[in-house]
């Protein structure tokens, strides 16, 4: 068995709550803005949530919900645009810090950078999404503690499919069985576990009733040392927040 030697993390919902606060509100600015009278609500927003990828999430939108809506351009170039507005929305609203990073992820990244751990990230939303989070939150210089931000439409095949990990690890120059995924979501899991990698889930309201067979642990958060998580699925092994050492115990387990 490898030493664990890096960390990769999935961003929306497994670093900071973005979605119901963050994207979903930016869809709905860029949508009042081209005229359309569409609303993403809460609820419906979590339907939509069943594919990565805020053009994939507008396609999906046009085409399963809005059958008679009559389009005069083709619909990759339509959701294109409007995408691009969205995403000038939502770096708005990560550049005014209205979304902070979710308990615990902060200490965990210290952590790691204090014993030497590889970070990076392998995630579907647009790359500058990454930046701005985590300029917004750890500071602009925390972009280069990541060793590799994959993200986006670097790789063809978004998650659930496992090219983003894949990709990442092959920039690492690592294997798989010397790292641990964290995600949120059962296509965040189901793109992981497919990249043969153990993998952490932290839940959020999206996400809680998923089916997260196959990981290694689930909880409702990292917390704390004062700020105890709950364990969903698996043996958190006597931790109550999880640090270095818990993850070194989970990579070890076989
Ligand atoms: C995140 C996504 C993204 C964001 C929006 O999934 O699906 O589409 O919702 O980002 P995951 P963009 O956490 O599994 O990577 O609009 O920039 O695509
Ligand atoms: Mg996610």
């Amino acid at each position: 068995m490898s030493k664990l030697e890096a960390l990769i993390f999935d961003v929306d919902g497994t670093l900071a709550d973005t979605e119901r606060d963050g994207h979903r509100v930016a869809f709905n600015q860029a949508f009042k803005e081209a005229g359309l009278d569409w609303d993403w609500t809460p609820e419906l927003y979590g339907e939509l949530l069943q594919v990565t990828g805020g053009k994939e999430r507008i396609r999906l939108y046009v085409e399963k919900f809005l059958s008679d809506f009559k389009l005069e351009e083709d619909i990759t170039a339509f959701a294109a645009n409007l995408h691009k507005r969205k995403t000038h929305f939502y770096l708005e609203l990560l550049k005014s810090g209205a979304i902070p990073l979710r308990s615990g992820v902060e200490r965990l990244i210290q952590s790691a950078r204090d014993v030497g751990m590889r970070l990076a990230i392998a995630t579907t939303t647009t790359p500058e999404n990454v930046t701005y989070l985590l300029s917004s939150t750890l500071g602009k210089e925390s972009i280069d503690w990541f060793e590799v931000i994959a993200a986006g439409d670097i790789v063809p095949a978004k998650k659930p499919a496992p090219d983003i990990y894949t990709w990442a690890m092959e920039q690492m120059d690592i294997k798989a069985d010397a790292c641990l995924a964290f995600e949120d979501s059962l296509n965040g899991v189901k793109s992981s576990l497919a990249a043969n990698l153990k993998t952490i889930i932290t839940v959020n309201d999206y996400t809680k009733d998923d089916d997260f067979s196959g990981a290694s642990l689930v909880l409702d958060q990292y917390g704390e040392p004062n700020l105890p998580f709950t364990v969903i699925e698996g043996d958190a092994m006597g931790y109550d927040h999880v640090d270095i050492e818990l993850l070194k115990q989970i990579h070890a387990k076989s």
